[in-house]
């Protein structure tokens, strides 16, 4: 591979104009490392179009020069999936020029954005028309629209109402070859075929650039309320979930898992928190309930069905948020488990899943397997218990040099862990996507099947491999 021409860089310089391209060291440097430190990329320029326009300039420029391009938003990917590769081939299209919320439908319930728009943003667009976007995540103030339609993120919410795949009506990209596709659309029904809103979402750039998407909004809640509950094991947590849920139904929009040496970290590691029970508990869970608009208060709701749990051993202690400011703090207990996790040391990262009621039991068996195997090795299993996603980190005995035992011990902790995973019936990548992290582990553990699909679609769509490579799919040979 060679670097992009000089000829290339000097055309996309006068297209884009000096906002929209850089090619000075200090303006690259912060986008050339992932979120997490563990990845370092080479480009000779960060793109940052304005308009869909200037992408597809760009992009066309691009295919015709044979350069390929790393499309990159809020740059908070946990897997390498925005870090350009350490070849310095390709080139940075950085989305966040882009942030404009193009428009807003109470009527259709739809908002239209931007790649760039941010999350937050979006949050309170809809806010400032009655409605809300019931998606929400910890970079939430700086993961992109753009990142979230191409990784499928999750998050806290998706208990209720599914990932962002069960949020895109619609996708406008720029595609491979440079033509645009218009698919942005308030629809809730359309039945013609393949459907290339589904294949955008969750590809990680790897079949073209998404400019901007159209999203659901779901009512404004009328309350929300914020516990936190501490119990004996994540079989009892299952357990009080489906209670709370027999109780007050759809309300319950959130339930996250914390362990207690997650809780631990953070109350170390971020400053400002407390504890949020008088006790310790071998495990806690973050319970979040809606009422919508006219209904009883959320609050008063959850009160009474934590109660009644409590009375039947579900919990062991609880306490109910009552004001807006412990509410957040609750949350922020919760939200700061990966920056802890990050001053800590670095760990290994598996976002995984397995069937909702295996998951309990997956947490003990899997992790008392990996700290026999790997004396000393720490797991952290904290998060989406409800969707039977947990993040099944593991960090470095204290005793060992962390990025030496990471080194070398990581690959093979990893592969021991997916395949557990696989055993189980689950999914290697359940949130945060294969990018480069995992791209070596999922060839391994996934169907040769699946494989050669998906294989058949990037090859259909982006012969060249322009397109975010190294990522998702083994580079052609
Ligand atoms: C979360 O659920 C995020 O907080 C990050 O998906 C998880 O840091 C992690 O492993
Ligand atoms: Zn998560």
């Amino acid at each position: 591979m060679t670097t992009p021409p000089t000829n290339l860089l000097d055309e996309l310089q006068s297209l884009l104009g000096p906002r929209g391209f850089t090619a000075a060291a200090s303006d690259l440097a912060p986008w050339l490392t992932d979120w997490r430190g563990r990845y370092r990329g080479k480009t000779a320029a960060l793109l940052s179009p304005a308009t869909t326009d200037e992408v597809q300039a760009v992009v066309t420029r691009c295919a015709a020069a044979g350069v390929p391009l790393v499309p990159q938003g809020g740059n908070t990917s946990m897997v390498g999936g925005a870090t350009p590769p350490s070849d310095g081939a390709a080139l940075l299209l950085s989305l966040r020029r882009m942030n404009a919320i193009r428009s807003i439908s109470v009527t259709d319930n739809v908002l239209t954005a931007d790649a760039g728009v941010i999350l937050a943003q979006v949050h309170d667009a809809a806010a400032a028309a009655g409605r809300r976007f019931p998606l929400s995540l910890a970079s939430k103030g700086s993961a992109t629209v753009g990142g979230l339609v191409s990784t499928n993120a999750g998050g806290t919410q998706v208990l209720r109402f599914g990932p962002m795949r069960s949020l895109v009506l619609g996708i406008e990209a720029v595609m491979p070859d440079g033509s645009v596709y218009e698919g942005l659309s308030a629809l809730r029904k359309d039945n013609r075929g393949y459907d290339l809103r589904e294949l955008l979402i969750g590809a990680e750039g790897t079949l073209g650039i998404v400019t901007a998407a159209s999203l659901r909004l779901a009512a404004a809640p009328g309350s929300r309320a914020v516990a936190w509950a501490g119990l004996p094991d994540p079989q009892t947590a299952l357990r009080l979930l489906r209670d709370l849920e027999r109780q007050i139904g759809e309300a319950v929009e959130s339930f996250e898992l914390v362990p207690a040496n997650a809780l631990g970290l953070v109350l170390r590691h971020i400053d400002g928190s407390r504890a949020p029970l008088s006790e310790a508990h071998a495990w806690n869970v973050l319970i979040e309930a809606v009422a919508p608009q006219g209904a009883t208060d959320a609050g008063e709701a959850l009160g009474n069905a934590l109660g009644l749990a409590l009375e039947q051993g579900l919990a062991a202690d609880a306490v109910v948020a009552t004001s807006e400011r412990q509410a957040e703090a609750l949350w922020r207990l919760r939200e700061s488990v990966s920056e802890a996790e990050r001053i800590e040391g670095q760990a290994l990262k598996h976002d995984i899943s397995v069937p909702v009621s295996a998951m309990p039991e997956f947490i003990e068996t899997a992790r008392a397997a990996v700290e026999r195997r790997y004396p000393g090795a720490r797991v952290i299993a904290f998060g989406h218990l409800g969707d039977g996603n947990v993040h099944f980190n593991v960090q470095a005995p204290v005793e060992s040099e962390a990025a030496t035992w990471l080194f070398e011990t990581g690959p093979s902790v990893s592969a021991f862990v997916y395949d557990l995973v696989t055993a189980a019936g689950g999914s290697i990548s359940a949130e945060h996507g294969i990018g480069q992290m995992k791209a070596a582990e999922y060839w391994r553990t996934a169907s040769p099947t699946r494989l050669r699909v998906q294989r058949a679609i990037k090859g259909a769509l982006d012969p060249r491999n322009l397109m975010n490579p190294g990522k998702l799919l083994p580079d052609p040979d």
